[in-house]
């Protein structure tokens, strides 16, 4: 089966390849530049279900395939749940994981209660009916950045029950226990049934 991935973030793109490779499903994704789509896809909503569904939603409307997207955010409990749906553009318009991690840490400075949780919803568009599935992961912010792989916050998100951070364990276990490789399972799983 083949499904569009309606993101213009190639790691998330890469992630979920790798995810499905490992799971051995028949599931193929083709990405935004194979079928030569280059415009923007807006997420204007409040919530990561309205984000995932409006993107795939604008996908649907002018391809007409089976697709899905991806809204993801990281949630801090000492900042009220921020940056959580405004995780991309923290920082500013420009979109920078640089200065969104320089913003959190700041933020966090002096700050002991450092629980967070990356929150992951998937929005499917399959014959025209919508499904969502959800992928949650908790953790702590870090006081400084570790490792160098993933992307976005993982330099400073260290998952429970480890002693390193997302970018420091690497993808295969970002994957494993992860916001978006536990969303991706049970997208698996619902398409296998
Ligand atoms: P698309 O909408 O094109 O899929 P995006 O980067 O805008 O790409 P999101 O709105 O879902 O994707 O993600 C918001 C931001 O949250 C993203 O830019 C990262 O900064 C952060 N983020 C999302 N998933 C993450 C992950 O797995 N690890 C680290 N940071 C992540």
């Amino acid at each position: 089966m083949e499904l569009v991935f309606a993101t213009n973030n190639a790691h998330k793109l890469f992630e979920v390849k790798e995810k499905l490779r490992l799971s051995n499903s028949n599931v193929r994704i083709i990405s935004l530049s194979e079928i030569g789509f280059y415009d923007a896809l807006p997420e204007t909503g409040t919530t990561l279900q309205e984000n995932a569904l409006q993107k795939a939603q604008t996908l649907y409307e002018r391809i007409s395939r089976n697709c899905f997207a991806d809204d993801s955010g990281l949630e801090i409990e000492a900042l009220n749940g921020e940056p959580g749906v405004n995780s991309a553009h923290y920082a500013g318009e420009h979109r920078s994981h640089e200065d969104n991690i320089h913003l959190v840490l700041s933020k966090m400075e002096g700050i002991s209660n450092r629980r967070a949780c990356f929150k992951t919803v998937i929005a499917l568009i399959l014959d025209r009916k919508i499904h969502y599935f959800e992928g949650r992961v908790d953790g702590e912010i870090t006081t400084e950045k570790h490792g160098i792989d993933g992307f976005g916050y993982d330099p400073i998100f260290r998952p429970v029950g480890f002693s390193q951070t997302f970018a420091e364990l690497g993808l295969e276990e970002k994957n494993k226990i992860g916001h978006r490789g536990r969303a991706v399972e049970k997208l698996v799983s619902f398409l296998s049934n």
